[in-house]
């Protein structure tokens, strides 16, 4: 490669990330906004808090290399979803399918793909809702369709996450089953509490109707 390519290389690079970065801008601000109008609506808050990340060079190498992909710019745009990531952590299960639902509804969002682990947990016991959207963005001479991967979970299905996240790079992949079957049983919990929370919740909103039918 002569010094051409690799500025025309880097210019490329470049030119994503900057994309990339504007898809989570827009996105995070259409989440921000769903957030606001559900408060101003129900008077509740469905989400927690919103994390967003641009997956770094060294990720991206890897997976494409997990995946058995060349390691390339092409290959990573073909081949890669979640460069733009955004996780949303809600309270309760079905707060996940209302704003799963909102976003998918809105005219400018393509749902290119849809992965819910929470029906259909992974082995391992991940449980999480996956959407893989198009979000245009709007530049001086035209509009670019940019991909975004966009994660929806409660906060007990993240603890877990983001401790098996760990595990699974502490091991690279191989963990003992011991600690995969704890694990397991640990995502069994989780499942658990999230049903109790969900219950209580509908028991407090009931009460809650009663007494407003009262006064
Ligand atoms: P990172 O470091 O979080 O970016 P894949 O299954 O990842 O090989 P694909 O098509 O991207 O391929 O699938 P998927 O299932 O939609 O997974 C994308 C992302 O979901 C992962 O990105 C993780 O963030 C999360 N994820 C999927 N499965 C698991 C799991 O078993 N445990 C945990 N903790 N997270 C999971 P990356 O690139 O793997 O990781």
């Amino acid at each position: 490669m002569d010094s051409t390519d690799k500025f025309l290389e880097v210019d490329t690079w470049q030119t994503l990330m900057f994309l990339y970065n504007a898809a989570l801008k827009e996105v995070n601000t259409k989440i921000e906004i769903l957030n606001d109008e559900f408060l101003h609506i129900h008077n509740y808050n469905p989400i927690e808090h919103v994390k967003s990340r641009i997956k770094s060079p060294e990720s991206i190498v890897k997976k494409l290399r997990r995946h058995g992909h060349e390691v390339t710019i092409e290959s990573m745009q073909q081949h890669l979803n979640d460069i733009a990531g955004i996780r949303i952590i809600c309270s309760f299960t079905s707060d996940i399918y209302q704003i799963a639902q909102m976003i998918s509804n809105q005219s400018d969002v393509k749902v290119l793909t849809v992965k819910d682990y929470i029906a259909s947990p992974k082995p391992n016991g991940y449980k999480s809702y996956h959407l893989v959207v198009l979000i245009p963005i709007f530049l001086s001479d035209g509009r670019v369709d940019t991909k975004v991967e966009i994660q929806i979970r409660t906060i007990a299905m993240d603890f877990w996450a983001s401790l098996e996240h760990k595990i699974y790079y502490k091991f690279e992949g191989n963990a003992p089953e011991q600690i995969r079957a704890d694990l397991k049983d640990c995502a069994d919990i989780v499942e658990m509490l999230d049903e109790r929370m969900l219950n209580l919740n509908e028991m407090i909103q009931s009460y809650r109707g009663k007494a407003e039918s009262r006064t």
